[in-house]
């Protein structure tokens, strides 16, 4: 690259229209991959396998040795925030992750942000080291989940859940279940401006549980929450990039794009492409929505939902992605041949 030039990813999130558009993977360093299963059989268990730069830096590579994506995801997970605040978090085999729930003031009390930067220092460690290994063209991207997510698991103690206690605890007591969500808007936008001093060229905001809310929660636990973290953020680090995921937000996208403040949006394989053709490209920089079970399947209808896409979005600015993570059981050679398609497409 030239000096002053500035990678594919951060031109599109600018609103540039790159062709063929950037693309990486949501999870394109996880289960599906043999190599990954290998490092992380030599962890301890997952959380120490986040903070153990050689290994975490090792499989944030592994991906891009197979697909040559324009950007690499720092390998992390969300929860490292509870875990920093002091909550018992920990990652069961088969059963994801199971926290010590959050769900009075009492409870609230306990947490605090005192030994946040010290406790997430090889986070850092390895946006660090990763801008140094990556290749020059390749996007370093950071991230954090939204508050409202984090919350979800802080408060059910778990995920995959209809979410019942957290969204009842904002009902009833709104200002207690603000302080969380405070917390959280306070942290997260700490922990991003140090992920980008330490080297993090974008980040993805993951609000992966904004689609169990009604219109009003919406608003208040989701765009607000969101629209304060970008503030904070671009305070200290204007010219960064950030995508916003408010995953299952249907036309509420629209909303969350005009009042957040994003410089693109990540949407969920559920959406109608001609709507966001339609109404959030004009806006910003979209990335999305290959759905992530057609990746399991493969064959002729992948490669043709992958050129559909392709037609739909690139005379935009656009980021080819996924509608959310790539699954354990996909094979890899799928992920290898979408990646095929977009580096050699044409309009
Ligand atoms: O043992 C393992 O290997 C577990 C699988 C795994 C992986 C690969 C977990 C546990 N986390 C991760 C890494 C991870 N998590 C990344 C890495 C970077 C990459 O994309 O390559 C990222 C960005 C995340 C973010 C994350 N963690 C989200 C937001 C995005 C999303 O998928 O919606 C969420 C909700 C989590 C929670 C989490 N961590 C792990 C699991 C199994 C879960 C989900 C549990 C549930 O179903 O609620």
């Amino acid at each position: 690259m030239k000096p002053g030039e500035k990678r594919k990813l951060v031109r599109v999130l600018n609103g540039e229209v790159v062709s063929p558009p950037p693309f990486w993977f949501m999870r394109q360093a996880g289960r599906y991959l043999p190599e990954y299963r290998k490092v992380r059989e030599t962890a301890k268990n997952f959380l120490d396998f986040c903070y153990t730069p050689d290994l975490a830096v090792e499989v944030t590579l592994q991906p891009l040795r197979r697909l040559h994506a324009d950007a690499a995801i720092m390998f992390s997970d969300i929860l490292v925030i509870p875990d920093a605040l002091g909550q018992d978090v920990a990652f069961k085999e088969g059963e994801g992750p199971v926290l010590q729930p959050v769900r009075s003031l009492e409870d609230l009390s306990v947490l605090n942000k005192d030994r946040l930067h010290e406790h997430l220092a090889p986070v850092y460690e390895i946006l660090t080291r990763l801008r140094q290994e990556i290749p020059d063209e390749t996007t370093l991207i950071g991230f954090a989940g939204a508050p409202w997510t984090i919350a979800i698991y802080m408060v059910e103690g778990r995920g995959g859940t209809e979410c019942g206690r957290a969204r009842t605890w904002a009902y009833e007591d709104p200002d207690g279940f603000g302080l969380l969500i405070n917390l959280l808007v306070e942290t997260i936008s700490e922990y991003l401006i140090k992920q980008i001093e330490a080297g993090a060229e974008v980040i993805q905001l993951f609000d992966s549980w904004a689609g169990v809310l009604s219109e009003t929660q919406f608003r208040r636990w989701v765009i607000e929450p969101n629209r304060q973290i970008v503030e904070r953020v671009k305070a200290v680090y204007p010219d960064v990039p950030i995508i916003g995921f408010p995953r299952n937000a249907g036309v509420l996208y629209r909303d969350f794009v005009e009042q957040t403040g994003v410089d693109g949006v990540s949407f969920d394989h559920t959406m109608p492409l001609a709507w966001v053709k339609e109404h959030i490209q004009p806006l910003c920089a979209v990335q999305g929505n290959l759905d992530n079970h057609a990746l399991i399947v493969g064959g002729q209808m992948l490669e043709d939902s992958v050129i559909k896409l392709l037609k739909m979005f690139s005379d935009g600015p656009f980021v080819f992605n996924l509608g959310h993570g790539i699954l354990p059981s996909t094979p890899p050679e799928n992920v290898e041949r979408v990646a095929e398609i977009i580096r050699n497409w044409q309009p």
